[in-house]
């Protein structure tokens, strides 16, 4: 049935006579019922279950009729009856089911793996209030709860139920489920557990609750405040409901599709995404021997059937239980996990590879590593490290188990939904192939040199410039200049990532502008970025964000030649708006801290260039490109490994020795900023950078300086600015997330 039609029988009337919220609703349920025509039967043999603690999915929508093939046609019906689908869109909420890059690379992969037609499903939590949303209050960051779920959503209620017997108490279960797509081929699932017993109504102030009542609160949130012995206590409960469904589901599954169990692994192979989901090691274990196999045949079956992807080598982030915590939440699985602990202690002498610690702390990266058969890093680099530093005496026992998989992005939502206008540019340039086979973009390198697509590319970053400052000025009331450089940081907020870095580069910036140095081409700095409700001093960052915001913009000189904007509660929809605007993409982190990054993979494929340090993807990114193409600074992973190793990097040296540096540094406590921002959480952070700054901001501060004003200065010459543009497009097809997922697939899941 066509859409009218469908809106017709529905509604009882036509399409211009319907609201846009009516619309939205009537699309929702007109490509659910397409989807269910086109659900794919489970007829292989084997199958995927990527099980994630997050899944930044983003709305879907536009995705879903991109993928079905339909936006075009439904664009043109709702036009020609008065109607726009980007403001259909605005009626969409957004679930925050993630937190950052992992979470929008498990939604990206499940996308991928649809595409390509490959039998995988995603598993984890439905949480009701996500992530939080950001608001800002006197240039803090305040949290508030995000409700997503609406009475007609995405979700389908599924009659998927368990009996999960967890601390002392036995909780219900109900399975949602949401159609992953595949653009133009097979539609997998999205399996989200949720609780019976939830109650949205316990949530207090803020995002305060009551930690202790498990069967009110397990799915409220997503990383619900850790900082108290309750709290870590949730993460645990929350953890283990989703591994034990999962489990279940997945040996359900199996059973169902022939499996007896001992031969689990020919039908099943569970991506484990970092450690949250770690249990489902020792769980299915304990399923198993429920069924009556063996302990050591269990431990082989699982062997065969798991592995890991590590995402960080940040030592804080690697996850590490007391026993004590287990013991109160999942006492069933403590004998288990002591008997993994002692099977390695009788092969291993070396005490880094157990365990069990001596302080009793449960590594869970460890039960990953002994216990599954592939662990794979995220970028070059990373892989790298892991393998000669961070795991090195993992990679010592099992090298045959490290293997590198550098991430990727979809190319259907970071080109085709969110640059419309570039992608069908792109098309007529080059046709339509890139749109599956993503080396195609290559072909775009024959017009380097050609200036008649130079100026289009030009003139369609502007036209998404424009679009932007709209948008932030509807959204917050900020008004900037669509003539100026867009140099953007979008992510987590988090010190390795040094957002702060670029802060005391907008001080310098500032100050050399009262000085009379005034930029040729004025500058809008733009971040966007949520800090972890107990990460002091990211909200100090956030704050001394927010107090340059309102000092420089309100500066009736400087203000002409620079603009900071902090976007609030940044999220996959705003970063959808953002990036297709971007002229210089920011990627600062301390080289060997960012895993891979992948919004570095977003801005490069909509034309952006990279500002950034060889860490990451970075690396690949500057190969691919070549050094006339990015702009690479600071100082390297090697150098900084040994900085850590040596303990030598003293910040105040810097700070002594730099003029512009203890300018920057001295402004953040100045009267100005007092006058706007607080003492406390300014104080903070000038102590931080000059006693401590683990992250070595002040280190890389003069080459970072000195590479972005060269950039800027670049970007006057707009020819020779756009041939990078262009080059960093056609570039940019290693990057899709369906040559990662291959790749996935050839070394590590071997379906179909
Ligand atoms: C751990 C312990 C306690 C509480 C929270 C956590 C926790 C939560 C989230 C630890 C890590 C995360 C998220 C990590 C993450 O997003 N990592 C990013 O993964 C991307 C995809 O591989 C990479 O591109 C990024 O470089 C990496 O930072």
């Amino acid at each position: 049935m066509k859409f009218e039609a469908f809106v017709q029988k529905r509604l009882s009337k036509s399409i211009s006579a319907c609201s846009d919220h009516d619309l939205y609703f009537s699309l929702l349920d007109y490509t659910k019922e397409l989807t269910a025509k086109k659900e794919t039967p489970a007829t292989e043999k084997r199958k995927l279950y990527y099980i994630s603690a997050e899944f930044l999915i983003g709305k879907l929508l536009s995705n879903n009729l991109i993928n079905l093939g339909i936006y075009d046609e439904i664009d043109k019906v709702l036009k020609a009856n008065g109607k726009s689908l980007s403001a259909i869109e605005e009626v969409e909420p957004e679930p925050s089911l993630g937190n950052g890059g992992l979470g929008r690379l498990a939604a990206c992969f499940l996308d991928s793996i649809a595409t390509l037609g490959l039998p995988g499903d995603g598993i984890g939590l439905n949480y009701h209030l996500g992530l939080f949303k950001q608001v800002f209050e006197d240039h803090l960051q305040k949290e508030t709860p995000n409700p997503w779920i609406e009475p007609d959503s995405w979700l389908n209620k599924t009659d998927v139920s368990y009996k999960i017997a967890v601390g002392n108490y036995i909780l219900t279960s109900r399975l949602y489920d949401i159609d992953v797509i595949g653009y133009e081929n097979r539609v997998n699932k999205l399996h989200l557990f949720d609780i019976e017993s939830i109650d949205e109504n316990i949530v207090e102030t803020g995002i305060s609750f009551d930690k202790t009542d498990i069967q009110k609160n397990l799915t409220l949130f997503l990383y619900p405040d850790d900082s108290d012995d309750n709290g870590r206590l949730l993460r645990i409960y929350q953890q283990y409901f989703m591994v034990s469904n999962g489990a279940r589901l997945i040996l359900d599954e199996c059973v169902k599709r022939g499996s007896n169990l001992h031969d689990l692994a020919d039908y099943a192979v569970i991506q484990i995404n970092d450690t949250h989901p770690t249990m489902v090691i020792p769980e299915l274990i304990r399923l198993l021997m429920l069924k009556g196999i063996h302990f050591h045949e269990a431990v082989e079956i699982v062997k065969k059937t798991c592995a890991y992807t590590n995402h960080t080598i940040l030592a804080e982030a690697l996850e590490k239980w007391p026993m004590h915590y287990l013991d109160q939440v999942v006492p069933q699985l403590v004998p288990i996990i002591s008997a993994l602990d002692d099977m390695v202690r009788r092969t291993y002498e070396d005490e880094s590879v157990y365990i069990i610690d001596q302080n009793n702390l449960v590594h869970m990266a460890h039960i990953d590593i002994h216990y599954g058969y592939s662990i794979n890093g995220v970028a070059q680099l990373h892989t790298e490290i892991l393998k000669n530093n961070e795991l090195n005496n993992f990679y010592n026992i099992y090298p045959e188990k490290f293997n590198n998989k550098t991430n990727g992005i979809t190319f259907r939502r970071w080109l085709l939904h969110c640059n419309h206008e570039l992608a069908s540019y792109i098309e007529s340039l080059i046709g339509d192939g890139f749109k599956t086979n993503s080396e195609e973009l290559e072909k775009l390198l024959a017009y380097t040199g050609n200036e008649k697509v130079l100026d289009k590319l030009l003139a369609i970053k502007h036209d998404n410039k424009l679009a932007l400052k709209e948008y932030l000025k509807e959204t917050q009331g900020i008004e900037i200049d669509e003539n100026s450089i867009y140099d953007i940081q979008i992510k987590r907020l988090h010190e390795y990532k040094r957002q702060q870095l670029n802060v005391l580069y907008l001080i310098h910036k500032y100050l050399e502008i009262k000085k009379g140095n005034v930029p040729s081409t004025p500058i809008t700095a733009i971040f966007g970025a949520k800090a972890a409700p107990a990460y002091v001093i990211a909200k100090d960052i956030i704050h001394a964000i927010l107090c340059l915001q309102e000092i420089i913009n309100n500066d009736p000189v400087a203000g002409k030649y620079l603009k900071v904007v902090m976007v609030e509660n940044y999220n996959v929809t705003k970063a959808e708006k953002l990036i297709p605007a971007c002229d210089i993409s920011e990627q600062i982190s301390l080289a060997s801290k960012e895993a891979s990054g992948t919004g570095n993979m977003k801005f490069m494929l909509n034309g952006a260039v990279t500002l950034g340090t060889m860490d990451g993807a970075n690396v690949e990114i500057s190969q691919l490109v070549g050094k006339d193409n990015i702009y690479i600074f600071g100082a390297s992973s090697e150098e900084v490994i040994e900085h850590y190793e040596k303990a030598d990097y003293v910040s105040k040296d810097y700070y002594d020795s730099d003029e512009d540096i203890r300018k920057a540094v001295d402004f953040l406590v100045s009267d100005e900023m007092l006058k706007v921002g607080k003492k406390e959480n300014l104080n903070r952070l000038y102590n931080e950078l000059l006693n401590k700054d683990w992250f070595m901001t002040l280190l890389d501060f003069e080459s970072y300086r000195k590479t972005k004003d060269a950039a800027l200065k670049d970007y006057e010459d707009r020819k020779s600015f756009a041939k990078k543009m262009l080059v960093n497009i056609g570039k940019a097809g290693f990057f899709s997330s369906d040559r990662t997922i291959m790749e996935y697939n050839k070394d590590i899941w071997h379906l179909g």
